[in-house]
C-alpha cells in the first residue's frame, strides 16, 4: 500500500462523519505519489501524518439577542489548520450548513492555496452557523460582536487574520473589526477585506472574481486562445460571482447566468455592466432573490436548478462546494464547455473533476483558480505593515501577475512529473512542496 493510501486509511478511521474534509484530503493526497516516491523524507518525518492533523481547531458558544430581546445561541468556529509558511489566514463563512467538516475542508484547501499565491501565509478558516439571510442590521451586529468577543483572543496581525466567505462581506467586517478594537485597543491589520477609508485595500472586493477570470486566460493562452467571443456560464450571485462577470465583460466574453440557492437566470443577450449594477444592488443592498432580475429583464428563470444545464464555452462556479455534480459535468462537456475555472472552493465533484480531465478540458481547480481573493488579502496586509496604500491600478497589477505566477507554477509543476495539463496535480504538488519543506526545516512541530 502506498504511503498516501495508508494516511488516507487512517484518516478515515480517524474523522468519521467528515465527508467534505476526507473528500478535500483525498484530492490532494492522491496526487502527491510522484513526489512521495522521489522525495522518501517526507514519509520519514511524516509529513502527511502531520500535514492532515489542524494545529488548532477552536469551537466555541456566540449568544446574542435578536430584535425581540429574546436570547439566540449560534456555534462559532476557527480553525488554525497550518503555520509552516505565515500566520494563519483565511475568511469566515456565516451560513447554517457551516460545521467542523466543511471549516476544516476549507482550512485544509486554503494551507495549499496560500501556499501558491507567493506570500507568507498559511492556512485558516472559521465561521458560524448563523444565518444572515432575514437578518436586520443590528441582529447581524449583535451576532458580529458576540462572535469576536470570543474570536479576539486567539488572533492577531501576526497570528490568525481572518477575512470575508460566503454570507461575510464588508458590513459583516466592519462589526468584527470595530469590536475587535474595542476590546483589544490597537487599530491593526487583524482582518482583511476592511472599509477603504480604514485599512482596506482597493482591488480586495474585486480580487477574487477578476483572479479567476484571469487564471481562466492564462489557461486559454496554452492553447493560443482568449476569452474575447466566448460565452461563460456564472453560478451564485454573491461577491465572487459579480467581479468575474464584471471581468469577463471587460476581457470581451459574454456571461448568460448568475443563480442562488432558490434558482437561475439564464440571459442569452448577456449580462452587461448595466444589469450587473442592478444585480449588485439586489445583492448587496437590498439582498434579495435572483429571481427578480428575469422579472425586471424579462428573461428565463430556470426555478430551483442550477446553470450547468444552460450551453458554454467555459464555467465559472462562484457559489458553493459540490454545486458540479458528474451529470453536470457530462452535460457540460457534451455542450460544448472547454474551460472551467473554479471561484467557489471544491465546486466540482470528484466524478465532475474525472469528467473535466478524461475529455481534456482546461480544468482549474479552486485552489489555483481563485486565490485571488486571499493574495489581495496579503496585499491587504503588507500596506497595512508598511501604514500606507497602493493604487488600483498598481494592486491590479501585482494580482495578474500572482494569477499568472501560480498558473505557471501549477502548469510546470504537472509537466515536471509527467503530467502535462493536469493543474490539479500541479497545484497540489507546488502548494504540498513548500509547506512541508517549512515545516521539515522547522522540526518536529
Ligand atoms: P457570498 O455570500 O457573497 O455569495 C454566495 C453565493 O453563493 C450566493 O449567491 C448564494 O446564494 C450562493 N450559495 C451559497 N451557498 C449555496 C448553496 N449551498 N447552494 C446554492 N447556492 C449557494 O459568498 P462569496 O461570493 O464570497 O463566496 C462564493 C464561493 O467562493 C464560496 O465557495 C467561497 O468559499 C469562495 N471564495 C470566496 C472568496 C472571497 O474572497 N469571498 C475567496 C475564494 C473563494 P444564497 O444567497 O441564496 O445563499
Ligand atoms: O477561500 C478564500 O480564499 C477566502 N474566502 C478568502 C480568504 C482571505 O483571507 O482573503
Amino acid at each position: 500500500m502506498s504511503y498516501s493510501q495508508d494516511v488516507l486509511n487512517h484518516l478515515h478511521r480517524r474523522n468519521p462523519g467528515e465527508p467534505e474534509f476526507l473528500q478535500a484530503v483525498h484530492e490532494v493526497l492522491e496526487s502527491l505519489d510522484p513526489v512521495l516516491q522521489r522525495h522518501a523524507y517526507y514519509q520519514e518525518a511524516r509529513i502527511l501524518e502531520r500535514i492532515v492533523e489542524p494545529e488548532r481547531q477552536l469551537i466555541f458558544r456566540v449568544p446574542w439577542l435578536d430584535d425581540t430581546g429574546q436570547p439566540r445561541v449560534n456555534r462559532g468556529f476557527r480553525i488554525e489548520f497550518n503555520s509552516a509558511i505565515g500566520p494563519y489566514k483565511g475568511g469566515l463563512r456565516f451560513h447554517p450548513s457551516v460545521n467542523l467538516s466543511i471549516l476544516k475542508f476549507l482550512s485544509f484547501e486554503q494551507t495549499f492555496k496560500n501556499s501558491l499565491t507567493t506570500l507568507p501565509m498559511g492556512g485558516g478558516k472559521g465561521g458560524s452557523d448563523f444565518d444572515p439571510k432575514g437578518k436586520s442590521d443590528t441582529e447581524v451586529m449583535r451576532f458580529c460582536q458576540s462572535f469576536m468577543t470570543e474570536l479576539c483572543r486567539h488572533i492577531g496581525p501576526q497570528t490568525d487574520v481572518p477575512a470575508g466567505d460566503i454570507g461575510v462581506g464588508g458590513r459583516e467586517i466592519g462589526y468584527l473589526f470595530g469590536q475587535y478594537k474595542r476590546i483589544r485597543n490597537e487599530f491593526t491589520g487583524v482582518l482583511t477585506g476592511k472599509g477603504l477609508q480604514w485599512g482596506g485595500s482597493l482591488i480586495r472586493p474585486e480580487a477574487t472574481g477578476y483572479g479567476c477570470v484571469f487564471f481562466a486566460e492564462e489557461m486559454l493562452k496554452t492553447r493560443g486562445e482568449t476569452l474575447a467571443g466566448k460565452t461563460c456560464t456564472v453560478s451564485g450571485a454573491g461577491n465572487v460571482a459579480q467581479f468575474t462577470v464584471e471581468k469577463i465583460n471587460q476581457l470581451g466574453g459574454k456571461v448568460v447566468s448568475l443563480s442562488d440557492s432558490a434558482g437561475t437566470i439564464h440571459d442569452p443577450d448577456g449580462i452587461d455592466a448595466e444589469k450587473l449594477a442592478f444585480v449588485m444592488e439586489l445583492k448587496n443592498v437590498k439582498r434579495g432573490r435572483i429571481a427578480e432580475y428575469a422579472q425586471t429583464f424579462n428573461c428565463h428563470y430556470l426555478d430551483g436548478q442550477t446553470p450547468w444545464g444552460i450551453p458554454c464555452d467555459g464555467a465559472f462556479p462562484s457559489a458553493t462546494q459540490n454545486e458540479i455534480s458528474g451529470t453536470d459535468a457530462v452535460t457540460l462537456v457534451q455542450q460544448g464547455c472547454q474551460f472551467v475555472s473554479e471561484g467557489a472552493n471544491m465546486p466540482s465533484t470528484p466524478e465532475a473533476v474525472d469528467v473535466f480531465q478524461q475529455h481534456q478540458i482546461l480544468y482549474g481547480p479552486g485552489k489555483a483558480a481563485n486565490a485571488g481573493g486571499v493574495a489581495t488579502s496579503g496585499l491587504e496586509m503588507a500596506q497595512n505593515s508598511m501604514h500606507m496604500n497602493w493604487t488600483r491600478a498598481e494592486v491590479e497589477a501585482r494580482l495578474q501577475l500572482i494569477m499568472a505566477s501560480i498558473h505557471a507554477s501549477a502548469f510546470e509543476t504537472a509537466q515536471e512529473y509527467g503530467q502535462p495539463g493536469n493543474y490539479v496535480m500541479g497545484a497540489n504538488i507546488a502548494g504540498f512542496v513548500k509547506v512541508a519543506n517549512a515545516m521539515l526545516d522547522q522540526g518536529l512541530v
